[in-house]
């Protein structure tokens, strides 16, 4: 073996060290990564469209994030906020307070990871509301425990042979205008609303819990006024709105939430992947008399809001911030997305290019219909591999490449990546 291991010789070893459900988009093996880049152990450079799934948004290894950790791990690594606290822990909370829609007085809660936020909002909502009903949506993604898998949609990976899964959790169809015959924001809403009265009752219902863009679900971008409708209708019932914007939040969509682009006001926000700039960290906030309904001592866990995390969450804002990166964002979208509908106005197997800022995707179908087209999407993702562009699938049907580049891309790697998505198109 040479002294640095080839991504081969890895490969090998973790064949046999690492468990075969952990899976991998590609098999080079990474040794350093930056803004909008990586490089892997044998020597190739990347461009990164992935963001390990939208949580570098601020970049990786971002500098103000590297140095609030390396000061955070000399003073102390580890208390456990229940047992002493430290102040960084308040200060992100009071970020996400600042930072998430609405002027109504909030609370919040750290954890680490975006399956625990949902689960803790569930908690929350439920213990707030004394109802057990969870309301969630087609094509949704909530994360891989296994409450969360019973709010997650789709089977295959995700659920296939893991129940039983969590009881009170009810499905219901999301606005999805490509599929669903071009309903309108106000007549899908009506029909989730409908389904919901009917099957569960409104005086029920402890939560509805929606992504604004559904993220492994396929960047399903609802249409306008269904969010509104559905907020709506959740206050009416007394049950609490949660917006799952663990992959939209930080500034990903050209705002800070993409809650604001409808102009909705949630109960509860979870939040998670780019607010620690890399680091595990996620949070669950909103509404005062919601979280506070919680008793002392019924929401915790060992790690959640762990000093280092929460230094380079501090960091990871003040980026954002500085950088203005939902500004960032916007102009990756005035960027992309003319590129990306000259591709699909030349090809008749992309049925549409949809997303909003820096979370863009396009939908592969088969020429002249809806029907989707999980072979092409996966030839296309692995042509951009091979040429060295790092870019994701998602989709319910597998047929849509998602873009999330770094915010703080830079043009040329913008420009050359968009250019190995086009030949791998044509390929
Ligand atoms: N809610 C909206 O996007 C995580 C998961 C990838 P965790 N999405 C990437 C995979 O295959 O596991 C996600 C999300 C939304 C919740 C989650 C869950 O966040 O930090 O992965 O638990």
């Amino acid at each position: 073996m040479s002294p640095v291991p080839t991504s081969e010789e890895l490969g090998k070893r973790r064949s046999i060290a690492v468990a075969r459900g952990v899976s991998s988009v590609v098999s080079s093996y990474v040794d350093t990564a930056s803004g909008g880049g990586l490089r892997d152990v044998d020597g190739r450079e990347w461009i990164d469209f992935a963001s390990g799934i939208a949580v570098t948004n601020v970049g990786n290894a971002a500098p103000r994030v590297v140095e609030a950790v390396r000061a955070q791990v000399e003073r102390f690594t580890h208390t456990c906020f229940m047992v002493a606290p430290y102040e960084s822990y308040v200060a992100v909370c009071e970020q996400l307070i600042d930072l998430t829609p609405g002027e109504f007085e909030k609370r919040a809660a750290l954890f680490n990871s975006g399956a625990e936020a949902v689960e803790n909002a569930v908690k929350i909502a439920r213990h707030a509301t004394g109802r057990q009903a969870v309301v969630a949506f087609d094509h949704a993604y909530h994360g891989r425990t296994n409450l969360t898998m019973a709010m997650t949609a789709k089977a295959m990976p995700y659920k296939y042979g893991f129940g039983p899964f969590a009881p009170e959790v009810y499905r219901v169809p999301m606005s999805y205008p490509l599929r669903d015959g071009g309903l309108s924001g106000a007549e899908a809403a009506a029909r989730a609303i409908d389904m919901i009265e009917k099957q569960i009752g409104a005086g029920n219902v402890a939560a509805v819990l929606i992504e604004p863009i559904q993220g492994e679900g396929g960047f399903v971008v609802p249409a306008p006024g269904f969010l509104p409708a559905v907020a709506g209708w959740a206050r009416g019932a007394g049950a609490a709105f949660v917006a799952d914007e663990i992959q939209t939040g930080f500034c990903r969509t050209g705002a800070w939430f993409a809650s604001e682009h409808e102009g909705i006001e949630p109960d509860l926000v979870t939040t998670a992947k780019g607010m620690g700039g890399g680091l595990p960290i996620a949070g669950v906030v909103g509404r005062a008399e919601l979280m506070d309904a919680v008793h002392a001592g019924g929401l915790g866990g060992t790690y959640g809001g762990n000093p280092v995390a929460c230094a380079a969450s501090l960091a990871a804002i003040e980026t954002m911030r500085e950088l203005d990166l939902a500004g960032a964002a916007q102009a990756i979208e005035a960027r992309m997305r003319p590129v990306l509908a000259g591709l699909a106005a030349a090809d008749p197997g992309i049925a549409e290019v949809r997303g909003r800022g820096a979370m863009l995707a396009i939908e592969l179908v088969r020429p002249g219909t809806i029907d989707p087209d999980p072979v092409r999407t996966s030839a296309v993702a692995h042509a951009c591999h091979a040429a060295g562009l790092l870019v994701l699938t998602c989709g319910t049907y597998g047929n849509v490449l998602r873009f999330l580049p770094p915010l703080v891309i830079a043009e040329p790697e913008l420009t050359r990546g968009l250019e190995v998505l086009e030949r791998a198109l044509q390929a």
